[in-house]
């Protein structure tokens, strides 16, 4: 086998399909029971996708981008799992995927230049696999965080992680519910179980800053302009930062370079248009803390004029700086504070530690429920890689490589670990953009690099130990230009107790780091070993 692919979500699926093109054999191992990656597994009710659908799509094949029609302007997660398997047939793929088969170890064999991998299936069988390369198409999202809550296993009632929600729909009619967490995922979530159960209590660390989605049905004649040239407007998007519009391009100017009147009508025209857009309102709002405080202030008046009670208002108004943690792209919840059954606690100086029978203690206040939610988001980034045993030259443990952070280069891949791909991850901007335009991206290079090693017979490919350095002292530089070292974001692995702190996507630009993956191509693989 050539390729061992983990994950069969949108990078898996396509690098699956991409090698095929290439004429390569390829096997895509998936712990889950189907496609969709965290489609597959995030499907709590309001699961929903934070950029447009019609730009969250996969832009490699006109026919497909033609006859995929979108029903909704950001389509939920029912939607994109339906995409998801429409993808894996209509392009012929399932008889590539073993699903149930969960990646355990991985070793590269230095002799052979092969990587031998141990994976389980859900009954139990044990597989034994081996392949030239190994690509990790296994998101940044993947790896839920279960919090150490003491007493957790004595709660009497249920509990559900927003990252593994159960297949069959959850009935929360007449119930209590706890939920901690107001991250993305919660602030999806919580209008929906507000609706269903008789009391929800919302339990919050860290008050989070929410955009309107403004979802809404597709608009035919916007769907038709963009089917009508889609190649053009794929390339437009990828000229913007992020790889994608935001349905308003980005303002080339500083927010204090305006009066506080203009400011005050930007602000307001692109929170109506909603989603990111309104981190788009000024060049500087993600550079300069004084530009970022004017753009937090004011979502904080949007949250005071939203929410009627005003100690719950004041609770909810974040003081960090926006746009640090990923914004929650909203519909409906700061309104949901508004009903009698929902009530916000605020935990962030007492942390919870115990989860009692009942429900959980905070500042001697007992709040009893009969179910709880935890969204409490994921061991982000590097999480699907350290919880396993990966080993590359010497036994050099994935652990033991990364213990002062995801040190990479390019973000494509990591000294030691020869022929070891990983697809929107460490080092890459792929957090920052729209993840399809950098999954297409990343599996288009590793295609390349691949054909580009068979048609010069060489076996290996391994990042340098100078390049890896310099790219990793880049990602932090370009990490400390910005404002995102200022809170404690997944982005920074500040979410997890005890992981190294390391910004660890690339905050620069998409386009320039196309850029300059395909100058390292196009110079032999600059900064690489071949053998
Ligand atoms: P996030 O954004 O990491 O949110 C997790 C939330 O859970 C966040 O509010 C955390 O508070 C909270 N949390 C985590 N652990 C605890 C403990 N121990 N006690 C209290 N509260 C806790 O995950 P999501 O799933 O919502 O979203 C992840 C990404 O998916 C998102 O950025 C989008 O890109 C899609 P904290 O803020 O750390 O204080």
């Amino acid at each position: 086998m050539d390729l061992l692919i983990v994950g069969a979500g949108f990078a898996g699926l396509y690098m699956l399909y991409k090698a095929r093109q290439n004429g390569l054999k390829a096997l895509v191992i998936e712990a889950g029971g189907g496609v969709g990656g965290t489609w597959y597994f995030n499907r709590y009710p309001g699961a929903r996708v934070d950029i447009q659908s019609m730009e969250y799509s996969y832009s490699f094949c006109e026919e497909l981008q033609q006859e995929w029609c979108w029903s909704e302007r950001y389509a939920g997660q029912p939607e994109l799992l339906r995409y998801a398997n429409h993808v894996a047939d209509r392009f012929a793929l399932r008889d590539g995927i073993r699903l149930d088969t969960e990646l355990k170890s991985a070793a590269f064999d230095e002799v052979a230049h092969r990587w031998n991998a141990v994976a389980t299936q859900h009954d139990g069988s044990v597989q034994h696999l081996s392949a030239r390369f190994l690509v990790m198409a296994s998101g940044p999202l993947s790896s839920p965080n279960w919090p150490a809550f003491k007493g957790l296993d004595a709660f009497k009632g249920k509990v559900y992680h927003t990252a593994r929600w159960p297949d069959e729909a959850v009935d929360f009619t007449g119930q209590r519910v706890g939920i901690i967490g107001t991250g993305s995922s919660a602030i999806q979530l919580i209008p929906m179980l507000a609706q269903e159960a008789r009391a929800l209590t919302v339990f919050q660390r860290t008050a989070a800053y929410c955009v309107p989605a403004r979802n809404g049905p597709i608009d035919v004649q916007y769907e038709a302009n963009i089917k009508a040239n889609y190649a053009d407007f794929r390339t437009r998007n990828l000229r913007m930062h992020g790889g994608f519009s935001a349905n308003l391009p980005p303002n080339p100017v500083s927010a204090l370079a305006v009066t506080a009147a203009a400011r005050e009508a930007d602000f307001e025209a692109r929170w109506q248009i909603g989603g990111f857009a309104l981190l788009g309102a000024y060049n500087d709002l993600l550079l300069n803390h004084d530009s970022n405080a004017l753009a937090a202030e004011f979502v904080r008046k949007k949250i005071r004029g939203i929410v009627s009670d005003p100690v719950t208002a004041r609770l909810l108004c974040p003081t960090q700086t926006i746009g640090c943690k990923r914004l929650g792209v909203d519909s409906g919840y700061y309104e949901t504070y508004n009903r009698a059954n929902v009530t916000l606690a605020d935990v962030s100086q007492h942390p919870i530690d115990t989860i009692t029978p009942n429900g959980l203690t905070t500042q001697g206040t007992e709040h009893a429920f009969d179910a709880l939610v935890l969204a409490t988001g994921f061991d982000a980034i590097t999480g699907t890689h350290t919880r396993l045993d990966l080993r590359g030259r010497g036994g050099l443990t994935i652990q033991d490589k990364w213990s002062a952070g995801p040190a990479n280069y390019l973000g494509l891949m990591v000294q030691g670990f020869p022929n070891l791909f990983n697809i929107a991850g460490a080092g890459s901007t792929s957090a920052f953009t729209n993840v399809m335009r950098s999954i297409e991206h990343h599996v288009d290079w590793i295609a390349d690099c691949i054909a580009h090693l068979n048609s010069n017979h060489l076996s290996t490919i391994e990042a340098t130990k100078e390049a890896e350095a310099l790219w990793t002292e880049h990602v932090n530089a370009a990490a400390a230009r910005t404002v995102f070292l200022s809170c404690n974001s997944w982005y920074l692995g500040a979410n997890i107790p005890g992981k190294t702190r390391m910004f660890m996507p690339l905050a620069g630009g998409f386009p320039s780091y196309v850029k300059r993956c395909a100058n390292v191509a196009r110079d032999g693989y600059a900064g690489f070993t071949l053998a």
